[in-house]
């Protein structure tokens, strides 16, 4: 079972170079103040792969003056909206062209599967920087017509320094969502990569400077939360925060925020979304495409279809086959081909993931396949199916963001509308029907910023993502997205002005 596993004691060497390790501050890659580094390891072995610059509050200090002066004295906010748009086009070609290097980066340091990140997430990323590259010139205001004799229209502006912090289970993707919208609006930025994963977004952002973007523009700080990630949301001179990650860490950053300057804050969080499966939808398919909507990317995404609720008349049939098919899931080294699932992260969301399968079994739900680690290397664990799963199980609460797949059964649409909704989060969910009708009252009912009706984690650059409830604040992706990154202006001048 579970595929190749054992490739994992002799893993693959990526060919590719590491040439950016150091600290993007005002067009240069610098060491950090302290000196220090820390290393980034290989989640197959959890052996170095190489140490980068460690950053910290005076890093971030340097980065938000160099972003300053990039903003208040231009060229950047102030050249041609087309040019800008040009420079993004340009960052596009070149991640077109380091497509396998950049993907190679990205499987090494996480250890998602190669072939998931050079055929589907580097053309995302590309795809959703000409789809900002094309919204740089559309940006503009409105005509106002107020009451009296005035005037009126509203400009809007770039908003000036912002500060993004992303996480480590999409580096390249993350880094792409952020920059794009802040950059297509004339931002300048500092950014803040995820400890574990600082490789592929130093190869992005030196990609963009060769695209011409000019210096200070975009600065790149690898570095903690607590130190770096909290020294840039509680900055006195970043005007605005975008933080991708934890719930809990989520809070945090809002508070620094508020505590400081008030920054306007976005947030993209966890989630704990639910997969609905009705007695009329094709099983085959639901199977499928819920074991997709859970293990994809080892089970670390925040939209992952993590409650999957199973109408009771097809639930024993759908169970068989959901084991069956995590049975076959193929697990191994993320370098060679026809490998689905790599291994988790790091120690810590390893040790996450396996003590929350120990609280499923504890609990009593039915464990019907996995639950073990795999090999004895690195950070690998079985495909993994419970059965028999009750809301109140913390396996049903919590997010385990890891190859973890919850069953549920349920009776009727508004019991299963009830429990859905009966959680903290809302970032996204999955209805499973050919009823036109259940699937518009579930559309309408559940309380969760993306609905997916017969499919699930389908991303498009135009499309807005984001969470209700404590699953976020805000959205990404699409038109929606270039409002977080914009400040109105109303402008009031009078018609008739007897002085002029
Ligand atoms: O997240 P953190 P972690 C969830 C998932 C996972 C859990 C913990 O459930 O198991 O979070 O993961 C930076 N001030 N998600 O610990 O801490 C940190 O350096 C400022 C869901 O990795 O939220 C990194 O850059 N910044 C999620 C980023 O926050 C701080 C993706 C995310 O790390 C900070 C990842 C601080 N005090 C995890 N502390 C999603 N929504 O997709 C940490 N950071």
């Amino acid at each position: 079972n579970y595929g190749t596993a054992a490739a994992v004691e002799d893993p693959i060497k990526p060919s590719v170079s590491i040439d950016h390790t150091k600290l993007l501050i005002n067009g240069k890659f610098v060491d950090s103040a302290s000196g220090k580094t820390f290393p980034t390891l290989d989640p197959r072995t959890g052996e170095v792969i190489t140490h980068v610059a460690e950053g910290d509050r005076e890093d971030i200090n340097r980065a938000v003056v160099a972003a300053r002066k990039a903003f208040d004295e231009g060229p950047w906010p102030k050249m041609t909206a087309y040019e800008r748009s040009l420079t993004l086009l340009r960052f596009a070609d070149l991640l077109e062209k380091n497509a396998e290097k950049l993907a190679k980066l990205e499987t090494w340091d996480n250890g998602k599967p190669y072939e998931q990140a050079l055929n589907v997430e580097v053309p995302m990323c590309v795809r959703l920087i000409r789809y900002y590259a094309g919204w740089a010139d559309k940006i503009h205001g409105l005509t106002v017509q107020a009451d009296g004799p005035h005037h009126v229209q509203t400009l809007h502006e770039p908003i000036g320094v912002c500060g993004q912090i992303i996480p480590w289970n999409f580096p390249l993707l993350m880094f792409v969502w952020k920059v794009g919208p802040a950059l297509a609006t004339g931002n300048t930025i500092v950014l803040k990569t995820a400890e574990q994963t600082p490789l592929s977004a130093n190869l992005a952002a030196k990609l963009l400077l060769d695209a011409g973007l000019p210096d200070g523009v975009l600065n790149v700080i690898s570095g903690y939360g607590p130190t770096a990630g909290a020294a840039l949301a509680s900055h006195m001179d970043v005007d605005k925060l975008a933080f991708t990650g934890s719930t809990e860490t989520g809070k945090i950053v809002l508070g620094l925020a508020a505590q400081s300057n008030l920054k306007p804050v976005t947030l993209e969080l966890g989630g704990k979304s639910p997969f609905i499966v009705m007695d009329d939808a094709d099983i085959d398919q639901a199977v499928e495409l819920a074991h997709f909507a859970l293990f994809f990317n080892q089970g670390q995404c925040c939209c992952a279809g993590s409650r999957t609720f199973v109408h009771e008349k097809v639930y024993d049939e759908f169970v068989a086959k959901a084991t069956a098919r995590a049975l076959k899931r193929t697990v191994g080294d993320p370098f060679k081909a026809g490998i689905e699932q790599g291994p988790q992260i790091d120690t810590e969301q390893f040790n996450k993931v396996l003590s929350y399968i120990k609280s499923g079994n504890e609990s009593g739900a039915t464990l019907e396949t996995g639950g073990n680690r795999i090999g004895s290397k690195g950070y690998f664990v079985e495909p993994t199916v419970f059965s028999n799963v009750l809301d109140d199980m913390l396996i049903a609460k919590d997010e385990i963001f890891g190859p973890v797949q919850s069953v549920l059964k349920f009776k009727d649409l508004d019991e299963v509308i009830r429990r859905s909704n009966a959680t903290h989060y809302g970032l996204a969910a999955g209805v499973f029907t050919k009823n036109i009708h259940t699937a518009n009252t579930l559309v309408r009912a559940l309380r969760a910023g993306t609905v997916w009706v017969n499919c699930f984690d389908v991303f498009d650059a135009a499309i807005p993502f984001g969470g209700y409830k404590m699953s976020g604040i805000g959205r990404e992706k699409g038109i929606y997205s270039l409002y977080n990154y914009l400040q109105v202006k109303a402008v009031v001048e009078p018609l008739h002005n007897p002085a002029w």
